[in-house]
């Protein structure tokens, strides 16, 4: 999976060298390009945004940027990230989805957002017909400076899946977040007994079938304690 980010913060994008998205990008499973806005700004204080038409707060990103920095990165079978609070929300269903597309390329918007006419553009006709597909995306219900981080969150949550990522391709099947939304069962590991507090005894018992219906039992409960 090839995978671009365009942001006037490259540097927010460090961390996908560590772990195992590092180790995912060395094995050649992955394959980041950031890219820096700002080299697409031509006037002379390299301005990535303006006032917006019709008066109101913040600044808006320009439209011309966006497109001299998108332009070469549009190429057939691509899925275009818009980053905003307002786009749909991000979920493990979404994730899974994204999983199987071959190119992914973010855009992260800082400021009250980008000039709603990049959105528009791509999601033309002369595009679609090229599997270039455009999605609005946000992380959750809060708002964040820009979409560098929100990117890193859909980034790390879709190459997981990727064949070859996780050493240990059955903790993505018994995983929490399961695209159904259950969450997990309670983990613990040695010392049987820490600071007075015991394992429960189910889990030493070595019967596998009580052990899975004590799972399923305390990850419902856990679900309903966070509702
Ligand atoms: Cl994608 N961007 C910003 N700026 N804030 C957010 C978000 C995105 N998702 C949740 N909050």
């Amino acid at each position: 999976m090839k995978i671009d980010a365009v942001s006037i913060f490259p540097d927010y994008f460090a961390p996908l060298q560590l772990s195992l998205l590092g180790k995912a990008s060395d094995a050649g499973i992955v394959d980041f390009h950031i890219h820096d806005l700002r080299a697409f700004a031509s006037d002379n204080h390299h301005a990535v945004d303006d006032t917006p038409y019709g008066g109101g707060a913040g600044m808006v990103m320009l439209p011309e940027i966006w497109g001299l920095a998108l332009d070469r990165l549009m190429v057939d079978e691509t899925d275009l990230i818009i980053l905003t609070p307002a786009g749909k929300r991000f979920d493990q269903l979404m994730a899974a989805r994204l999983s199987s597309a071959s190119h992914l390329v973010f855009a992260c918007g800082r400021y009250e957002g980008i000039d709603d006419r990049v959105r528009q553009h791509y999601s033309s006709d002369q595009y679609s017909k090229r599997n270039i597909r455009v999605h609005e995306v946000s992380i959750g219900d809060y708002v964040l400076g820009g979409g560098e981080v929100a990117s890193l969150v859909m980034i790390e949550a879709i190459t997981r899946l990727l064949p070859g990522v996780l050493g240990n391709p059955e903790s993505l099947s018994e995983e929490s977040h399961n695209e159904d939304g259950y969450l997990e069962y309670p983990n613990f590991t040695k010392p049987s007994t820490w600071r007075d507090i015991s394992v429960p005894e189910i889990l030493l018992s070595g019967n596998h079938g009580e052990i899975a219906k004590w799972r399923a039992e305390a990850a419902k409960q856990r679900a309903a304690d966070n509702l």
